[in-house]
């Protein structure tokens, strides 16, 4: 990300008298930026760490993942914003800890954890705009200010690509897949990824049966009939952003297992 909206994000943060940074449950540790967590830090902010789309793992790996958490320092919550599971508890934590009335709470993290679906989640109304895949209509761009409750105000920001965060991730994240010069690469890093989790998740997708991120790929696009005019090669292209559409659709299911973190919440 660049400078000017790193400096706005921290503009954004210093309003807030507390911060929630949403984590994409099904990969907590890849979705953490260090770098937003020491900003946050330095500032002398309150952090609550929100696991969003519980809906998408098991139980018992949620409250792990908020067990491992905890346990590391945080102030933790599993959350599913689509589906309202544990929004009214995280409203009540957060109005519990606010000590000054009118307080405002910050939403900030990677692009696509759901921070807007948050909002929507905690709000009685729905207004911030959401979209599952980066780039289209209704990812938020601008930092805006909404009103929970009276006295209750909470800021959507755009999703942050922290300098640290990981290949394929930083790239999958920050941009459509119809923008992405060359989709191959980043598929195959993702579906090496998404294997490593779950070997099935692209049979379960897509009815394919390779085990290679390449194999995947082609008999993808032999099964939609994507192939280049000329040689009849299949157009690992098209398959390849399907893919990572797919991903941010949350079609391809896998998560990762819960384990001990590396890290820990330093003074807050
Ligand atoms: N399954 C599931 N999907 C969710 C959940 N929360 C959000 N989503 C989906 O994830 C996608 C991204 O949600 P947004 O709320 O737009 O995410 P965001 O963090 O505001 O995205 P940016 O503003 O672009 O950074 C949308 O398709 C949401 O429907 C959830 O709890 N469960
Ligand atoms: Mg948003």
């Amino acid at each position: 990300m660049d400078l000017a909206s790193w400096r706005l994000l921290a503009r954004t943060v210093n309003k807030a008298d507390i911060v929630v940074e949403v984590l994409d449950i099904r990969d907590p540790v890849s979705t953490h930026s260090v770098k937003l967590e020491e900003m946050i830090t330095a500032l002398g902010k309150r952090l609550i760490i929100v696991l969003n789309k519980s809906d998408l793992v098991p139980r018992e790996v949620a409250e792990d993942w908020v067990y491992q958490f905890k346990s590391s320092g945080y102030d933790a919550f599993y959350v599913s914003a689509t589906k309202r599971l544990g929004t009214r508890r995280l409203r009540g934590y957060i109005k519990a800890v606010a000590n000054d009335q009118p307080f405002t709470v910050a939403v900030v993290g990677y692009p696509k954890t759901g921070k807007s679906s948050i909002i929507n989640a905690l709000k009685a109304k729905h207004s911030a705009q959401t979209s599952p895949v980066p780039g289209s209509y209704g990812y938020t761009r601008h930092v805006q200010l909404y009103k929970v409750e009276p006295g209750f105000y909470i800021i959507d920001t755009p999703g942050v690509i922290p300098i640290e965060g990981g290949w394929p991730d930083s790239i999958i994240r920050g941009k459509s897949p119809e923008e992405l010069q060359d989709p191959v690469p980043p598929a195959m890093a993702l579906i090496e990824k998404i294997l490593s989790y779950n070997p099935d998740a692209f049979l379960d997708a897509y009815g394919v049966n390779s085990r290679d991120p390449l194999g995947i790929l082609e008999e993808i696009a032999v099964k939609r009939g994507w192939r280049y005019k000329l040689s009849k090669e299949p157009l690992i292209e098209e398959a390849a952003r399907t893919v990572i559409r797919d991903y941010h659709k949350a079609k391809i299911l896998f998560f990762v297992p819960p384990t001990k973190l590396s890290f820990h919440r330093g003074r807050g």
